[in-house]
Order: structure tokens, then sequence, then C-alpha cells
């Protein structure tokens, strides 16, 4: 009798932990706005069929979980050994083996799987259906992603940013991810799934996001140093804020005004000392000052411009000013915008920034790029400290807030 009361008092404790521990992973569906990397609170098609897939699965799951474990719990302390037991005289009936209780654990978990088996098949079929699509290529890079827009698909192509990739709302984008050097993986949680950017292979993810927006991602798989704050970022736009973007970003910066001496100083500084890696569209870095632009940007590496590409690449700066987060997608550009992406993911952008800038970001960035994430430059991962003055540092900060 005493058993049997204790059985059920352990077994309710159980099941309310267990219960508990339910609640503390799902508690984010349906909170709005969400958290920014998770991947229960869907904002496009793509992240919904997951999402729809999750909540039956984890349902099933959880059902067999709680009866497994208030069976166990139960079966445990309602037969466990007492103190006044005597060996030998106390025990329960032994037995060996029972055919049909054994044939029935085999076959309910085969059919339960072979059911679920199915619907995560469709699924992952579905997962690649794209209408009219618009094909952005991800490259990744320790620790930052680059983005390139062919934008009529004849293999040339014209647009390069970092970062934050720029989509229109409502329409299908097919990434073709890639990666410079080792494996990272790209992830959107609030939009799709993650899928892997591996060295010398070109994978797919396809994506839409039904509301303007910056969804948040991260890089889920551990490519060294800085993979933990490697992230990045995905901006919906309405269509005509799209355009206006792609407008901005196929048009060459405006030169810094000849009055303006700190850019112009900046200007030059970052010919002679930055264009080694970070390419500004239209600006040969082997000319000298006063500089001018060619009147068609070219960001296709190497085209137009013989760039020594010895770090092998570096952040495209032509439009630097025109992203939202720099740095790997790690600090915001603008004041408003939370550190690595966290907060509302629906914060939305203007197509051209018109913020205040986090000036303070970029200058630390210059000062000491180590001291805002870990790199290895001698070893081609990240950017070196180049021991800027703090004059350096006004001056060039001066030049990449005109690259808009
Ligand atoms: C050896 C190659 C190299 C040189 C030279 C270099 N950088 Fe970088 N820079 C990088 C790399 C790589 C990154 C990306 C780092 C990351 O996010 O992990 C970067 C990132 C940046 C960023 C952030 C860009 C973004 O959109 O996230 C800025 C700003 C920047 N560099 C400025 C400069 C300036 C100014 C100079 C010249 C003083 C310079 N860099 C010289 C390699 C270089
Ligand atoms: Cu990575």
């Amino acid at each position: 009798m005493r058993n049997k009361r204790s059985a059920t008092i352990w077994t309710g404790i159980a099941l309310v932990v267990v219960l508990f521990f339910g609640w503390l992973l799902v508690r984010d569906i349906g909170l709005p706005g969400g958290r920014a990397l998770t991947t229960l609170s869907p904002q496009g098609p793509k992240a919904q069929e997951i999402q729809n897939l999750i909540i039956p699965v984890f349902l099933v799951a959880g059902l067999v979980f709680v009866l497994v474990q208030v069976g166990l719990v139960w079966l445990v302390v309602r037969f466990r050994r007492h103190k006044d037991d005597r060996d030998g005289v106390d025990e329960p009936e032994q037995v060996h083996g029972n055919t049909k209780l054994e044939i029935g654990w085999t076959i309910v978990p085969a059919a339960v799987l072979a059911v679920l088996a199915v619907f995560n098949v469709q699924t992952t079929l579905a997962m690649d259906n794209a209408d009219d699509p618009l094909e952005i290529t991800v490259i990744g890079n320790q620790w930052w992603w680059e983005y390139r827009y062919d934008l009529e698909g004849d293999g040339v192509v014209d647009i390069i940013t970092a970062n934050d990739a720029a989509i229109p709302v409502g329409r299908d984008i097919v990434f073709k991810i890639q990666s410079n050097d080792v494996i990272h993986s790209f992830w959107i949680p609030a939009l799709a799934g993650k899928m892997d950017a591996v060295p010398g292979r070109t994978h797919q993810r396809v994506m839409r996001a039904d509301e303007p927006g910056i969804y948040q991602g991260q890089c889920t798989e551990y490519c060294g140093l800085s993979h933990g704050v490697m992230r990045m970022q995905v901006t919906a736009y309405e269509p005509d804020d799209y355009d206006t973007w792609i407008e901005a970003m196929t048009t060459a910066p405006a030169q810094p005004d000849p009055d303006d001496e700190l850019a112009i100083a900046g200007q030059e500084l970052f010919v002679t000392q930055c264009s080694f890696c970070h390419q500004v569209n239209g600006l040969d870095p082997n000319s000298s000052a006063p500089f001018e632009y060619s009147d068609l940007p070219d960001p296709d590496y190497g085209a137009s411009i013989d760039i020594p590409l010895a770090s092998g690449n570096a952040p495209n700066m032509t439009h630097f000013m025109m992203r939202p987060y720099m740095v790997g997608g790690l600090l915001p550009a603008y004041e408003g915008l939370s550190r690595g992406g966290g907060g509302d993911q629906r914060t939305v952008a203007e197509p051209i920034p018109s913020g205040t800038p986090e000036e303070n970001n970029l200058k630390q960035w210059l000062r000491e790029p180590e001291s805002i994430k870990p790199m290895n430059p001698d070893n081609n991962q990240g950017m070196p400290n180049y021991n800027l003055t703090e004059e350096q540092i006004e001056q060039l900060t001066a030049y990449l807030l005109t690259l808009k």
C-alpha cells in the first residue's frame, strides 16, 4: 500500500519536471517577434513548413516520452526493495520473456516512425520548391559572409556585398551556398533551415520572407576562432524598396567632398593601406590621388582591376554604409540596432539607411580589430591590426562613412 502511494507521488513529481522542461522548449511559439535565433517563430513559408512538421513530431515524441517515463518511474518506485524484505522470499515473481509484449513494442515504434517518415520526406522535398526565384550566391569566409547578385542572369556579378543580404518580400529566393575556406553553415532560422557551406560545392536553400524586416542568422558549423560570433542578416524589403536598394548598390558612391579634408585623407589611406584586401568598385588601387571612379562599377573581383587577393578576400566596401551591420554581422552600423542581432527580428530597415552611424563601433574595429572578435590574420583569417594612429582612424572613418 505504502509503495503504491509513494510511487504515485514520485511519478507526479517526475511528470511536473518533464512538463516544465517541455514548456521551456516550446515557450517561444507564438511570441510576437520571437527570439532572434529561434526556429519556433517562422516568418516565411519554408520555415512554416518546418514548423508544421516539428509540432506534430514533437507532440508524438513528447507523448511517447511521457508515457515511457511515467511507466518507468512508477515501476521503479512501486516495486522497489524494502528494508524488511527478505532475500528469496519477498521477491516478485521471476519471469523470462514475453513474446506478445516484445512483438508489440517492436511494431508500435516502427509504425510510429514509418508514419513520421512520410511527413519528414514530404517536407524535405518541399524545401527545394521555388517559383520564379531570385538567385543569390552566398560565400562563407572566416568569419563573415559575402553575397553576390547576378541581376541579369548572364553570369556577370553586378553586386557584391557582405553580412547582410537584401531580398524582396513575397518572392522565393534561392541562396546558392559556397565556402571560401572551411565548412560553414548558413542559417536564418525565421526563414528556413540550415545549409552547410562546403568548399568546392554549391548547396542551395530556398527562403521567402512574408514581411519586411531584418532576419538574424548565425553560422552553425564550427569554423574556427570566431565561429560563435559569425552572424549574418537577411533584410527583406517591400519590392519598391528593394528596387531602390538595387539602384543604389549598382551606382558608384559619390566621391568625398573635395573640401572634406578628413575624408579625402582617409580615401588616400584606404587606397594605399586597405584596398589590398577591400575593394571599392571602380576605385583603382594602383592609381594615385585625386582618385576617380570609373563610370561603371564592376564588382567582379579582378575583372577590371587587378587586386592581389593575398588574404583570400575581405568584405567589399563599395557601399559599406548601406549595410545595417558590420564585422561579420556582429556589430550594428547604425544606432538603434542591437549587437549581434538580439531583440526583435522584425526591425524594419530602410533601403538607404538614414540613421546615425555607430561611429564608435567602426573606430574600435580599426583601432583594435582583435578586441571585437578573435582572429588569426597571420594565417589569413580575419583582419590584421595596422596600429593606426587616432588621426588615421578619424580619417578612415570619415571616408568609410561616405560609402553609401
Ligand atoms: C589583410 C587583409 C585586410 C586588410 C589589408 C584590411 N582589412 Fe579590413 N577586413 C579584413 C577582413 C578579412 C575583414 C572581415 C573580418 C570579419 O568580419 O571577420 C575585414 C573587415 C573590415 C571592416 C568591416 C566590414 C564589414 O562590412 O563588415 C572594415 C570597416 C574594415 N575591414 C576596414 C579596413 C580598413 C580601414 C583597412 C585599412 C586600414 C583594412 N580594413 C585593411 C581584411 C583586411
Ligand atoms: Cu562559419
